[in-house]
């Protein structure tokens, strides 16, 4: 049968539809065709723990950590390596095995529950249970709404739980929902219920890491970080884990090579724990998308944790180093051992012999403004917004991508009026963080909160304002939301603010391809979500 491929989880998805040739990522057919097996063996796997659950049986966390991990690996831009997926469809068919052993009911198990490899190879069976496998585009575009928002709960899942905090219900919740994903007695109405109840628990699993974070590294504070370069040879990381962070710094202790932050790692220079690295350098580059360019000149190792990893240049693949989730064909991987601690040995040794980066800018980053660091300041805050001096708050968090109309961010960021102050997080603000938008009596018009999924430094912001102006409702707030998309970590953030109950968020560059006409209707009668035109239209609209 022919494999066709169907992937539209981004928004950088081909004419906005779907890609079906090969990713506009770099994604490749085959690559696409295991990433849907993943999902559906994961899918099965969950069936039977949720089972295993309901019969009042305990799941190993090592089979939790199994499953969010699955699911990590099928985000956008985080592993392109069609052998390590497959090796991972293996190993979950294997622990399948051996929990449906222990189940005393295997009644009316879904399909996907009872599937192994000795019926149908691996390609025939991914070409049956992609994403077009479900016929009907309202439930399909429900079933992947929510699949792609436990993706994004998954990856924060398993950040926290590298740090060592857990919580079972929200597995048990992510697990019970991927099993009711295979569910065909499900409707509509029932499928809406469960979109809106993973942005609840989108919402405590945000908490979770939160709490794993400022626990673990403090609180994030105010903090200026450096954009040039040493003379030292440099290690360059980038993605969301903290652990693998700290875990480089202590290797690099002594070794005359200095560890540079590139993309949404560069939060981590906010936390109190990290400053204490005197070879921490600084931030190096963008967002992820210029990393093609930005690498090549780093000349030293890089090491990618999370997405988003572009498909590398010849010229630097030799340098390029994945751990945890990603994945390329041809770049060294560097695998956690039993007790979760990494050897980066292979790469401090490279970057020893590499040259200095070469120096794509200067001067400084200033941000590290999560809940802590502005509840510190909330009286400032309180006081400006009462004497006029700030009229309006714009959370533009989000994502950054390649499409040229993104340029929209840094014009609406330049054409917001002088008494309006920006909420941030995620690799969004590179589009406008190094702009000078000035102060307002001292307190930065952009605030960095941090990375993507310290959005939820935004809501607790907007809450605590709630409680000060003694206000009904978040909505009352001077409060505009003009939020930049990219990937599925963006719709669990999305669908725990709507859980939140904010209301006319501001979704571009473009609305999902996944959301079909009747879904985005649903989504705009009930929460007010629009999407972006022009700058000048918009900031009439959100500011007034
Ligand atoms: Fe960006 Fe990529 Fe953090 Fe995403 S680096 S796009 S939403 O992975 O996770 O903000
Ligand atoms: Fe296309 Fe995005 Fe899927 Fe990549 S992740 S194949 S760009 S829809």
């Amino acid at each position: 049968m022919e494999n066709k491929m169907f992937c539209y989880q981004c928004q950088e998805t081909a004419g906005c539809k779907g890609c079906t040739q090969i990713g506009v990522c770099g994604k490749k057919p085959e690559v696409a065709a295991m990433q849907d097996l993943l999902i559906y063996v994961t899918k099965g796997l969950s069936a039977v723990t949720t089972r295993l659950r309901a019969e009042g049986k305990p799941v190993d966390s090592k089979v939790n950590y199994l499953i969010t991990i699955n699911l990590f690996i099928t985000i956008t831009n985080a592993n392109f390596d069609e052998q390590a997926i497959m090796a991972r469809v293996k190993e979950t068919l294997a622990v399948k095995q051996e929990l449906l052993a222990g189940l005393a009911d295997r009644e009316n198990l879904p399909a996907a529950a009872l599937w192994n490899d000795t019926e149908d190879g691996f390609a025939a069976k991914a070409a049956k249970v992609g994403v077009l496998a479900t016929e009907n585009e309202d439930i399909r575009s429900l079933r992947e709404l929510i699949t792609y928002g436990l993706k994004g709960l998954a990856a924060y899942q398993k950040h926290a739980n590298v740090l060592g905090y857990e919580n079972e219900a929200i597995d048990a919740f992510l697990q019970s929902a991927l099993g009711r994903l295979l569910d065909d007695s499900l409707t509509g109405d029932d499928l809406t219920a469960l979109t809106l109840e993973t942005g609840k628990w989108g919402v405590d699993g945000m908490a979770l890491l939160d709490k794993a974070n400022t626990e673990t590294y403090g609180n994030p504070e105010l903090t200026k970080v450096e954009l040039g370069v040493r003379k030292n040879p440099g290690i360059l990381i980038s993605g969301h884990d903290l652990k693998d962070l700290e875990m480089l710094l202590e290797q690099t202790q002594g070794t005359g090579v200095d560890v540079y932050t590139h993309g949404e790692m560069l939060p981590a220079h906010y936390y109190p724990k990290f400053k204490k690295y005197t070879n921490f350098a600084g931030n190096y580059g963008n967002a992820w998308w210029k990393q093609k360019e930005e690498f090549e000149a780093f000349n030293g190792p890089i090491l990618m944790t999370t997405n988003c990893v572009v498909p590398p240049k010849a010229s630097y693949q030799e340098r390029l180093f994945t751990t945890g989730a990603t994945g390329v064909p041809g770049c060294q991987h560097i695998e956690a051992k039993a007790d979760g601690t990494k050897d980066f040995s292979a790469i401090i040794e490279l970057a020893k012999k590499c040259a200095a980066p070469t120096e794509l800018e200067q001067g400084q980053i200033v941000g590290g403004f999560a809940h802590e660091q502005v509840f510190a300041v909330a009286d400032k805050v309180v006081d400006a917004v009462k004497s006029g001096a700030i009229k309006k708050f714009v959370v533009m968090a989000g994502c950054d991508g390649r499409m040229k109309s993104r340029d929209y961010y840094a014009e609406f960021a330049k054409a917001l009026p002088q008494d309006t102050v920006i909420l941030t997080a995620g690799c969004a603000k590179y589009k406008y963080i190094k702009l000078n938008l000035g102060d307002i009596g001292g307190i930065p018009r952009v605030l960095d909160a941090g990375q993507c999924n310290d959005s939820y430094s935004l809501a607790l912001i907007a809450l605590k304002l709630k409680e000060v102006f003694g206000l009904e409702d978040v909505n009352e707030l001077p409060i505009a939301y003009n939020i930049a998309w990219y990937e599925q970590k963006a719709v669990i953030v999305l669908l725990a603010l709507l859980h939140l109950g904010v209301k006319n968020i501001h979704l571009g560059p473009t609305l999902p391809a996944f959301l079909s006409p009747n879904v985005a209707k649903v989504l705009v009668e009930n929460f007010g979500i629009g999407t972006i035109s022009t700058v000048e239209e918009d900031i009439k609209k959100m500011i007034g």
